[in-house]
């Protein structure tokens, strides 16, 4: 019985049929989704703290609207995807939960600090490029609604990548201290940039069957390699340097060779010992603890509101 219910759902998977919330599926493929969502919303939220830290220091109030703007979207890409993983069947507050004792990951990029305006721009051009790259194909992956709510993300990312490319665009056409502090910014967010692609796919655990089930539609490295051919020329344009003296195009491949990655700091980021784990996650808890008065508020006024509600009915 539990065989024909697989080959069933395989069988849709292979017709490119969306998996609903009620519909079976394998226990595994139901416990992958939730950690891939899960995850993919606490880094929304955790995505939050390094730009936000540069909105009261924004340059201009165009740049502090745009700027406030993107951080409020990466609030409601959190929202989005907490509902969908809270279809899989666990609570919004078990999965804060799992964050905040830091057993839930989130992405290694929102461990590294933003130290100038230039991050801004280096944030939204590089690390909002690299999630367009990998999140565009999750609009048409499996589970409906993961896929759902990745249509609009995307629509808003494609609208922060243009605001920092347009910041560092700003700065590479200015002064030559402006370009300094550009080129400082993308010396230090590419390699952290790469790394968001994840581990090689020959060290990646879930790939082979995620691809399979369709969760994900291309591999870690597949992604990252596409990133790196489109961001060279947007580099070019900018008349900035890609700190990597192996990055070169080669003919035979049609994409671009690139360095080595440093997977020793990518592991220590992730295991939570990167230069920000500590500061992001007091931030988290603390905006959870700072928070109690409004859940309990809100959920009194609910009560409050369904018992009104009752009494009316009963009245009737
Ligand atoms: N950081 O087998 P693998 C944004 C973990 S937010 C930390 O390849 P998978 C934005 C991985 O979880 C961007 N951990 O895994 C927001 C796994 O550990 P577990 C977030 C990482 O799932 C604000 C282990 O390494 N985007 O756009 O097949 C401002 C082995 O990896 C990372 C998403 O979350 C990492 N970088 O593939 C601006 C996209 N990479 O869970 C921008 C959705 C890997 O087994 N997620 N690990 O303990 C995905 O597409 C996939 O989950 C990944 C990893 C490609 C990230």
């Amino acid at each position: 019985m539990e065989i024909n219910l697989e080959e069933q759902f395989q069988a849709k998977i292979e017709q490119e049929i969306k998996i609903e919330p009620r519909d079976w599926m394998p226990e595994k493929y139901r416990k992958t989704l939730l950690r891939q969502i899960s995850q993919h919303a606490h880094s929304e939220i955790v995505g939050m703290l390094p730009e936000g830290n540069w909105i009261t220091r924004a340059p201009n109030l165009r740049r502090k609207v745009a700027l406030l703007a993107k951080v409020q979207d990466e609030a409601g890409h959190g929202l989005y995807l907490y509902s969908a993983a809270e279809t899989l069947g666990m609570s919004r507050d078990q999965m804060l939960e799992e964050l905040h004792t830091g057993k839930a990951k989130y992405s290694s990029i929102f461990n590294y600090p933003t130290l100038t305006w230039a991050d801004m721009g280096a944030i939204g051009w590089l690390v909002d490029g690299a999630a367009i790259m990998n999140q565009v194909p999750l609009c048409r992956t499996s589970y409906g609604p993961y896929a759902r709510a990745m249509v609009r993300v995307c629509k808003e990312e494609s609208f922060h990548q243009r605001q920092g490319y347009e910041i560092m665009l700003t700065l590479c056409k200015g002064s030559e201290a402006q370009k300094a502090m550009a080129q400082d910014a993308l010396n230090r967010w590419w390699w952290p940039s790469i790394m968001m692609f994840g581990p090689n796919d020959d060290n990646s655990p879930n790939s082979a069957q995620s691809m399979k089930w369709k969760i994900k539609r291309f591999s870690n490295d597949e992604l990252r390699q596409k990133f790196i051919d489109v961001t060279v020329s947007q580099t070019e344009i900018l008349g900035l340097t890609i700190p990597d003296k192996d990055l070169k195009w080669n003919e035979s491949r049609g994409h671009y060779d690139f360095g080595t990655i440093n997977w020793e700091e990518f592991n220590n980021v992730v295991a939570g010992k990167g230069p920000c784990n500590k500061e992001r996650l007091n931030a988290r808890v603390k905006a959870w603890e700072n928070g109690a008065w409004v859940r309990d508020a809100a959920t009194a006024y609910a009560e409050k509101r369904a018992n009104k509600k009752n009494n009316s009915t009963e009245a009737a």
